[in-house]
């Protein structure tokens, strides 16, 4: 086996081990917020869980695939990527971190949830662990932003693939995200937990995790996109309707990402007004490459349906291989966007958001972004990935035909219902719902049952898809290797000023920084002039 088929397959074993745990983790308390007996219940027990479930699906699982998607799609550009071993160092240097973070979070010592919020405090090799999974990464983003410069210096005049194109940016996008991160963890958390200054600023420590947390979600986004644009056509058989629009929507995410985090901080107090719209007209802009990309994978879609003889108005969907999973897991997982994507639309007005912050419609809306349009795409994209670069057939066809649907269906189980307590007040985020049968409680009670039944869906649905993984590594029959092969556009582009531009993503990278900046210094010299009085750290579970 080649060395990058290797660190590829290494960062999909680290995603699917992470995934198989969190998702029983889940399961537990799915059950638990439907009051029903789960063993060895406890606060302490939930809190522990939902911190594992979070931190394990959505930094960790998310994370190597990313990194092993990306690898794939420079190694497809180039036939290597750049700096192998610094790469595998890296990955090292990840699972160092990941064990590091766990080890605290399944001894009780990190119960601080996957935001970290202080003044919750941590024990200091849950955050050292987490900053070493960022540096990680940072090795990752090299490789790739380095690999992509190679390409364009190969080929001068000629754009890289769309594939590369979109990991690139993404790479970029990551870079300029995590600095919030990474300044939050140096300067607050790591110095608190160990002990060498007693207090903390919470509204500066949200404030730079925000900076971090909102980019965060298009990095696992873009790589569900990519595979949208440039896996599903193909797969669908039929072609990519514009290839010009979906580059200008990967350079649009790499601007737009950042300068919109306050939309998570919208009732906070400390932050004014002004800059909290304009963080709303952000987030309302960066909607727009998401309606772009609606438009265009749905007519991309189109075509396959009719080039298969699909005909009249809808009859091209029926026409879909909906039994292919690789196309059935992004058919369903769009399907549910459409439905996250608006609710995302509610979060980011804010007097909406006054009536659905931190209560179950928050958790509702996460699961049909970054659990079904990313996780799901993720679920399928191991499918057409992994036996290509492992030269193994894959293994239970049946059952990955199968997982796609019970997803979707646990999802709408698990997702609507949450929506709809939200709305009547269920908080996230509680571990029990039933707070002592107050008439409140037993007026939703019937919704987190059927939110349980989809956790329990959800739960066979992530067992299948564990097991057709490791089925397919550790057992499937040895075929021939396959490079990967992009879906082929509509018209072939003919160059030009619309066609080219998108592609300097050196300069969309300064422009967002330039975004970020003002979008971020009022507010940050906003917080350092109030009187600030910090808070010990709080260890309640
Ligand atoms: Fe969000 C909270 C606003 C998108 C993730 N979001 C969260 C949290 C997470 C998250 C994890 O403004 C919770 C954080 C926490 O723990 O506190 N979100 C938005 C907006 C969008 C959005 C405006 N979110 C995402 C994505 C995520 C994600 C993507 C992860 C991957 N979100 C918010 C706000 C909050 C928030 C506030 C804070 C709330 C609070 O008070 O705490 C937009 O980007 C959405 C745009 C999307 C669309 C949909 C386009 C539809 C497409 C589907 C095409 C269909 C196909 C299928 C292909 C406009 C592209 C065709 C099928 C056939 C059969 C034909
Ligand atoms: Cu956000």
């Amino acid at each position: 086996m080649r060395g990058t088929s290797r660190l590829i397959l290494a960062n999909i074993w680290v995603a699917v081990l992470a995934f198989g745990a969190a998702a029983a983790m889940a399961l537990m308390q799915a059950l638990s917020r439907a009051n029903l007996q789960v063993p060895l219940q406890s606060a302490r027990m939930y809190y522990m869980s939902v911190t594992a479930h979070g931190v394990l699906m959505a930094l960790v699982f998310t994370t190597f695939f990313i990194m092993a998607l990306g690898y794939a799609v420079a190694e497809q550009e180039n036939g290597e990527i750049r700096w192998p071993k610094f790469a595998w160092a890296a990955f090292g240097l990840g699972v160092v971190g990941v064990a590091l973070a766990a080890w605290a979070i399944l001894t009780f010592r990190a119960s601080v949830l996957y935001t970290f919020y202080p003044p919750l405090q941590a024990h200091p090799a849950f955050y050292i662990g987490l900053t070493l999974v960022v540096v990680a990464s940072w090795g990752w983003c090299a490789s790739i932003i380095a690999s992509w410069r190679e390409a364009r210096q190969k080929n001068p005049g000629k754009p890289v693939s769309l594939a590369m194109h979109a990991t690139t940016a993404n790479a970029m996008l990551w870079l300029l995200a995590t600095v919030g991160v990474a300044a939050e963890m140096l300067l607050q958390l790591i110095p608190w937990s160990l002990g060498l200054v007693d207090r903390i600023d919470p509204l500066l420590a949200r404030t730079l995790f925000w900076f971090f947390g909102h980019p965060l979600v298009y990095f696992w986004l873009l790589p569900a996109y990519a595979i949208w644009y440039a896996v599903i056509p193909r797969e669908a058989g039929g072609k990519l309707f514009s290839e010009p629009l979906a580059r200008m929507v990967f350079a649009l995410f790499l601007i737009l990402s950042t300068p919109v985090g306050l939309h998570h901080q919208f009732q906070d107090p400390g932050i004014s007004a002004s800059w909290k719209l304009f963080h709303t007209f952000n987030t309302m802009a960066v909607s727009f490459p998401s309606l772009l990309t609606a438009f265009t994978v749905v007519a991309s879609l189109e075509i396959a349906g009719r080039l298969r003889g699909g005909t009249g108005l809808f009859g091209w969907i029926r026409k879909l291989p909906w039994g292919n999973p690789v196309v059935s897991s992004v058919l369903l997982a769009g399907l549910m966007f459409m439905v996250g994507g608006f609710g995302g639309a509610v979060n980011a007005a804010y007097t909406l958001n006054s009536v659905v912050h931190n209560t179950a419609w928050i958790a509702a809306h996460f699961h049909l972004t970054v659990g079904t349009a990313a996780a799901l795409t993720f679920m399928g994209g191991c499918y057409w990935l992994v036996p290509k670069v492992s030269g193994r057939e894959l293994e239970l066809n049946l059952l990955a035909k199968v997982q796609p649907y019970l997803w979707f269906l646990g999802m709408i189980c698990f997702s609507f219902t949450g929506h709809i307590a939200g709305l009547m007040g269920l908080p996230r985020r509680v571990f029990m719902t039933s707070f002592g049968g107050s008439p409140q409680a037993l007026a939703w009670e019937g919704l987190t049952t059927v939110s349980a039944i989809g956790g329990v869906l959800l739960f066979a649905s992530a067992g299948f898809f564990v097991l057709v993984m490791l089925g397919t590594l550790l057992a499937g029959k040895r075929i021939p290797k396959e490079p990967l092969v992009w879906a082929e556009p509509l018209e072939v582009p003919v160059g030009g000023f619309h066609s080219t531009v998108w592609d300097r993503l050196g300069v969309w990278f300064v422009v967002a920084v330039v975004l970020a900046a003002i979008a971020y210094v009022g507010p940050l010299y906003e917080i350092l002039q109030l009187e600030r009085f910090g808070s010990p750290g709080f260890k309640p579970f």
